[in-house]
């Protein structure tokens, strides 16, 4: 195709997007194909345009908290497989989480999300009566919005945590690829881990999901992944690019750029507009916190205090002990692009909305 007829479609995906007309399979796979600067910049100044729309200036914050790290499972990318012997392997205690809570929403976060790998001890003695009550100690106690990622669960946990009023229920696919899904996720089901998610939003829960960048998708896989999400509902949708991992089975394969993450945080906003859109710490830190703000992104997750011996996933240790993933480390970087941390209630308002 002629360089100016892959503009002129460009331009006419962008007006749809503008309009907010759902997108085809084939206009997202263009926007995540461009790779001249103008064409990229048309991409990105639709997105932010979008985000402003619907979010103003105002930007959300997750802190996190890995509150287990072992894993029965062996997922082929993640640094705590079962099979690595690298990571550091904890299970925090339920006070010391309580107390790191306090401090979370003194420190002005939104939200807390709480973690952990499927734990044997917890997953297949399905105990998870500790796990919920963490979860809605956080809530009511602390009184701060929740998010759990505790992977897949069975249906009366699901249930449990709709009814202590947790919030939100993340679960990525990384990709809705059946093919590629189950090379990823060894011995998972892929449909078992949709379906806990379109439960949770049965019983009335927020949901996330997401994909991984540079696992062995093609473009074609992004694009159907950014539909997929819209077509379940998210309201949170989530584009991150795969971290190397020392140990794992693909701790040599190349990461992708940053122009990649930028893309596909953009497409996202461009089928989403008005939904929540992550920029995570844990991929490039936080020097690649303003690219994914410039690309449309809203909510700043992965931040993890210092001396509280908490780790990210795909970056565990990196700007951790420096104080730099906080609100305080992150907040020139927001201030910078013109944008604002969010209020809480902002952020309430937003969920309550959400929910209606
Ligand atoms: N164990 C739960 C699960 O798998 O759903 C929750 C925690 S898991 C570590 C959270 C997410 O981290 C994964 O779904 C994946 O998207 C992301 N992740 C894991 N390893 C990663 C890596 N090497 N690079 C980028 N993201 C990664
Ligand atoms: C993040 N490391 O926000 C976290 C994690 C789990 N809900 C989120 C992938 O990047
Ligand atoms: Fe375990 Fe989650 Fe890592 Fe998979 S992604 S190995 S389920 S912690």
């Amino acid at each position: 195709m002629h360089s100016s007829s892959v503009e002129t479609k460009l331009s006419n995906i962008l007006e749809k997007a503008l309009s907010e007309q759902s997108l085809s399979q084939k206009d997202v796979e263009l926007v995540l194909s461009v790779r001249n600067m103008e064409d990229v910049f048309s991409v990105l100044d639709v997105a932010r345009e979008l985000r402003e729309r619907h979010f103003g200036k105002e930007v959300f914050a997750y802190g996190f908290v890995y509150y287990d790290t072992m894993c029965r499972n062996d997922c082929l990318f993640c640094y705590y497989r079962r099979s690595n012997k690298k990571p550091p392997r904890y299970k925090k205690d339920f006070e010391e989480v309580i107390e790191l809570s306090h401090l979370l929403k003194k420190s002005g976060v939104h939200l807390i999300d709480l973690t952990l790998g499927e734990d044997p001890a917890i997953h297949d003695k399905e105990k998870f009566e500790e796990i919920i009550s963490l979860a809605s100690t956080i809530k009511t106690d602390v009184d701060i919005p929740v998010m759990v990622s505790p992977g897949v669960v069975p249906e009366w946990v699901i249930k449990e945590f709709s009814e202590e009023g947790i919030d939100w229920y993340a679960c990525y696919q990384e990709t809705h690829n059946p093919v590629l899904f189950s090379k990823l996720r060894i011995k998972q089901d892929y449909d078992t881990r949709l379906n806990v998610k379109l439960k949770a939003k049965e019983y009335g829960m927020l949901i996330e999901d997401g994909m991984l960048l540079g696992v062995g998708e093609s473009i074609s896989d992004r694009a159907h992944s950014i539909l997929e999400m819209k077509r379940i509902g998210v309201n949170q949708a989530r584009s991150m690019c795969f971290v190397p991992q020392e140990g794992t089975p693909m701790e040599h394969v190349p990461p992708p750029s940053v122009l990649e993450q930028m893309l596909a945080i953009a497409a996202t906003r461009l089928v989403h507009p008005d939904r929540l859109i992550p920029a995570s710490l844990d991929v490039f830190g936080v020097n690649g916190l303003q690219p994914m703000l410039l690309s449309g992104a809203n909510v700043v997750t992965s931040l993890v205090y210092p001396e509280t011996g908490l780790a990210g996933v795909a970056n565990a240790t990196l700007d951790v002990e420096e104080g730099r993933r906080t609100l305080e480390g992150i907040s020139h970087y927001i201030h910078e692009l013109g944008l604002k941390i969010a209020t809480r209630k902002s952020y309430d308002r937003w969920m309550k909305k959400e929910r209606e």
